[in-house]
């Protein structure tokens, strides 16, 4: 698929997604949920994708829906559909992913931009970016799944404040609220989340996907059902061509070759 909304390359093993509406701060119109989508389904596909970064041109990471789009749509769908339709099926396409998806967030995230920030597994924040829950400055509330997100990741009083005062929270106070893994100076962004990245699309893609899907489970499990979980899919791992290369590269005492498989 010809993309016009996002650029999508695939190199080193790893698939990246630039969201290219620079001019509108990469805002989200129907065409660009629906291409980025189709990249995370792309990327699940490709056994040469290991790991995915999905990063902004110019700017912005993303200034979440698109406004001018929202205001012409008025009546005629309900918002609540268009969700469904679309943003939706975006973030349960990143979480269901089982590849690790790294955010490289490179300026501000607002709106559902920021709820597609927080559905990747790593953020690699540039020192110049912010997350902001912009939704009540225009009477909604947060979507994309931020409200399943976000007080997970922030603890509940923090979520909260962010999304009823709807202010930038900078990089730095989001490291410190456990929002980003690192924050880099924003000339060594694409650089250093590339270099996150091949590390992950090096590394044992199996045990990284399943690792993905047992943690996503747990909110939803007692400590019994996660330690029956983790029983069931590590006799999945434990057969994985990964775990013979770790097991004789530790006793070899050489590097292990990581294959994904
Ligand atoms: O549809 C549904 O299913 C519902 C889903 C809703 C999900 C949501 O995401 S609701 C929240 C939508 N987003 C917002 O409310 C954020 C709107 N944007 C802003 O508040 C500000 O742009 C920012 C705080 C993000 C950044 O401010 P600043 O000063 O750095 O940039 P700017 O000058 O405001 O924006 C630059 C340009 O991008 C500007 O266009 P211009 O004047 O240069 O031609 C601005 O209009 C445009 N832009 C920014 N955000 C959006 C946008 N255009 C359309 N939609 C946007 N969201």
């Amino acid at each position: 698929m010809a993309y016009e909304t996002i650029i999508y390359e695939v190199g080193d093993g790893v698939g990246t997604i630039t969201l290219n509406r620079p001019g509108k701060l990469n805002a989200f119109n129907d065409l660009m949920i629906d291409e980025t989508t189709d990249a995370f389904k792309s990327a699940g596909r490709d056994a040469a994708v290991r790991c995915v970064v999905i990063t902004g041109a110019g700017r912005g990471f993303s200034s979440g829906q698109d406004l001018g789009d929202f205001q012409e749509r008025g009546e005629g769908i309900s918002i609540g559909e268009h969700l469904r339709h679309g943003y939706h099926r975006l973030i349960r396409q990143m979480v269901s992913l089982e590849k690790p998806v790294v955010g490289a967030i490179n300026g501000i995230a607002a709106g559902a931009g920021c709820g597609v920030a927080l559905a990747a597994d790593i953020r690699i924040a540039a020192d110049s970016a912010s997350f902001m829950l912009a939704f009540s400055r225009i009477g909604l509330i947060p979507d994309s799944g931020i409200n399943w997100f976000l007080p997970r990741l922030i603890g509940y009083a923090r979520a909260y404040e962010m999304a009823i005062t709807a202010d930038r929270v900078p990089a730095g106070k989001a490291l410190e609220w456990g929002m980003v893994n690192q924050v880099v100076p924003a000339d060594q962004l694409p650089e250093i989340s590339a270099a996150w990245a091949r590390r992950f699309a090096g590394g044992p893609t199996l045990a990284y996907g399943l690792t993905k899907r047992a943690m996503n489970r747990s909110w939803d499990s007692t400590l019994d059902e996660a330690l029956e979980y983790e029983a069931h899919i590590q006799g999945i791992a434990a057969r994985s061509h990964d775990n013979r290369e770790g097991i004789s590269a530790f006793l070899e005492k050489r590097d292990a070759q990581f294959t994904g498989r």
